[in-house]
């Protein structure tokens, strides 16, 4: 473990669950009797207010709003291992349009840049809402099937915002991997989020990586960029949240809130084990 600072950047597309990831976390180290790995050590730079605001939305069993495009919040942590040990954990907490736009606009933000030039790693993919390679082939032959006039097909010209998750999740850790970003071995944790919705396919997260998202698993496993990886299958609210604009009430949501503590909402799932402590991840990148 190394002592003293340490930053982890978190990516992942729009939606993918960064912000509930951050606000999981905070809410889990500052929970009385919560038994964490990592746990709450002090204070440092950055900005607690958008932290302590996530994790009351967080508490409250509502969906946080889409990351601002306008104004990067970096947010800080000091944190403590087991053995007292202190190591101060600093995540940007970036709009995922971000992403898209690097990889759909070849845009880079200045700011965004110098944020990810840290050798621990979180990549987080929402395994809710992966959007799969269409094949055109697949398209006509149900249309022809069907007995439809082949301009039934709803084919439509290739647009970047189009492209399958993993092509552009792959884009990404290349990017990280070249130019001035390229900084040499690092360390990814592979978090596949809303575990909730994906767990009733009984496969394991190595499993989901490489049936799901094969393009990713074949570009981890070939290792041709030196990724020390690992991935874990994470639920960071237990369940579905209510859309607070909407003034939703969902039964889903409120059997969360009547659980006797937040945090046990939380699944970490790593191969078969299923634990709750959603601060192992980020123990295992910086150990
Ligand atoms: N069911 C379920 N949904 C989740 C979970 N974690 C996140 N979500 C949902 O996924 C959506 C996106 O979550 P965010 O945390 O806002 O994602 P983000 O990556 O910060 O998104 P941007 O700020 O737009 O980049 C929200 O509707 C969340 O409620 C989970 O553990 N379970
Ligand atoms: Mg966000």
């Amino acid at each position: 473990m190394i002592e003293g600072d340490l930053d982890i950047s978190i990516i992942g597309l729009p939606e993918s669950g960064k912000t509930t990831l951050l606000a999981a976390i905070w809410h889990v180290v500052r929970e009385g009797g919560s038994a964490t790995v990592l746990k709450f050590q002090g204070l440092s730079r950055g900005n607690y207010e958008h932290l302590n605001t996530l994790a009351v939305n967080w508490r409250r069993g509502k969906k946080p709003q889409r990351t601002q495009t306008s104004g990067m919040k970096l947010v800080s942590m000091r944190l403590k291992d087991v053995h007292e040990r202190t190591v101060s954990v600093s995540f940007p907490d970036i709009p995922g349009e971000d992403f898209s736009r690097m990889w759909e606009k070849r845009e880079f933000d200045e700011e965004t840049l110098k944020t990810l030039k840290t050798t621990a790693v979180v990549l987080v993919v929402n395994g809710d809402t992966i959007r799969f390679p269409a094949w055109i082939v697949d398209q006509m032959a149900i249309v022809k099937g069907a007995g439809l006039p082949v301009e039934e097909a709803g084919v439509v010209d290739w647009r970047a915002e189009l492209a399958p998750t993993q092509v552009k999740v792959v884009e990404l850790l290349q990017f990280l991997m070249s130019g001035e970003l390229n900084i040499g071995p690092r360390r990814l944790a592979v978090l596949i989020t809303a575990w909730d919705q994906v767990e009733g396919d009984g496969m394991n997260p190595a499993e989901i990586l490489a049936v799901k998202l094969p393009f990713l698993d074949q570009y981890l496993r070939n290792a041709r960029d030196p990724w020390t990886w690992r991935v874990w299958g994470i639920s960071a609210q237990g369940g579905v949240y209510e859309d607070q604009e909407k003034d939703e009430y969902l039964l889903e949501t409120e059997a969360l809130r009547d659980l006797d503590r937040p945090s046990d909402r939380i699944k970490v799932v790593d191969g078969e084990i299923v634990r709750s402590d959603i601060t192992l991840p980020l123990e295992w990148l910086i150990e």
